[in-house]
């Protein structure tokens, strides 16, 4: 039965958002600009690329978040006018860093920043007054802060403990910020047992959730993907034929996902237009991606390419 797939099926074209602490350091460690030397790993994956124990990196950029600019209405004004049906916001990206409220660890907005707002209650909320689908990107395996991965990164807990907050988060974010429509689960790991409980949990607590096969690792054949909605295409990926299946592709306007400072590789208005147009044509749904800035701003450049985007489906769009 897929009749919660259809409004996904109709939407076509979602607004997808990365934001987090890493937004903060915005490519940049200790004066070294790492969206340049890694190949472009920065933002997000800051982390990872400038090899920051867990404890300095939270202790750093914590107390830091404080994006006083961040308006929710603003933000899904946009989407709509950029004639986007959907949104997706990174809930804990693979810094662990949690921008709900939650009882599983401390490392979230609401205990560790003086921020202190509940950023997927704000964005849920504005989302339901506009009459945007609402859903959350979650990093249900890469998580640099709690989860051990033995050498040299012990994690705050154990692999079982860690499991316990995914469970723990997960039963959050379905509970308690209404409808959750899609659940943007990443980088899955090969332990097929793992993922099915926790698309199980989902199905369970949100029958209309829409699970992306990022729950598991590309490794594991389609066939074995019991909870998979759609399929997502790898990162940045141009869908060369027209696909009959379920999916989507994920853009970036420029290189990173994240707020990377230095990062100029922007895509002309024109690149997205095409693309957008590209994908409708393929039967693939878009995702398209801006990385806010600290202050919690869109930036200028994305919000110029959203519009121009918008004007272009109002012109040639169906309806
Ligand atoms: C990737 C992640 O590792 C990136 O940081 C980003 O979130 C992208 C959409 O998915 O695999």
């Amino acid at each position: 039965d897929d009749a919660h797939m259809e409004w996904w099926r109709d939407a076509r074209y979602g607004m997808f958002i990365h934001w987090g602490l890493y937004s903060i350091a915005g490519g940049e460690w200790q004066g070294k600009d790492y969206g340049k030397e890694q190949g472009g790993a920065s933002a997000e994956w800051l982390m990872n690329s400038a090899k920051i124990p867990g404890k300095e990196y939270r202790d750093t950029l914590t107390p830091q978040f404080n994006p006083t600019d961040f308006n929710a209405k603003e933000w899904v004004s946009l989407a709509k006018e950029a004639g986007m049906k959907y949104m997706v916001i990174t809930s804990k990206h693979h810094d662990g860093f949690c921008l709900f409220d939650t009882d599983a660890t401390d490392y979230n907005v609401m205990d560790a920043t003086p921020f202190k707002r509940d950023i997927i209650k704000e964005l849920s909320e504005e989302c339901a007054r506009q009459d945007i689908k609402f859903g959350v990107y979650y990093s249900q395996f890469k998580d640099w802060y709690h989860r051990s991965r033995g050498r040299g990164n012990p994690g705050t807990l154990s692999n079982e403990e860690y499991l316990k907050l995914v469970e723990k988060n997960l039963d959050e974010l379905l509970s308690n910020y209404g409808e959750m429509s899609v659940l943007w689960f990443d980088v899955g790991g090969n332990d097929v047992v793992e993922a099915d409980a926790q698309g199980a949990r989902v199905r369970e607590l949100q029958p209309n959730s829409v699970i992306c096969s990022r729950l598991y690792s590309r490794k594991v054949p389609v066939e074995k993907q019991k909870y998979a909605d759609f399929n997502s295409l790898p990162d940045r990926m141009l869908p060369s034929e027209r696909m009959t299946e379920d999916t989507e592709t994920c853009m970036t306007m420029r290189h990173n996902w994240g707020y990377d400072h230095t990062d100029d590789a922007w895509k002309s208005e024109k690149d997205i237009v095409e693309f957008l147009a590209l994908c409708a044509a393929r039967g693939v749904n878009l995702l398209l991606n801006v990385g806010p800035d600290p202050k919690g701003n869109i930036l200028p450049e994305e919000a110029e390419r959203l519009k121009a985007a918008g004007k272009w489906m109002a012109a040639n769009g169906e309806s």
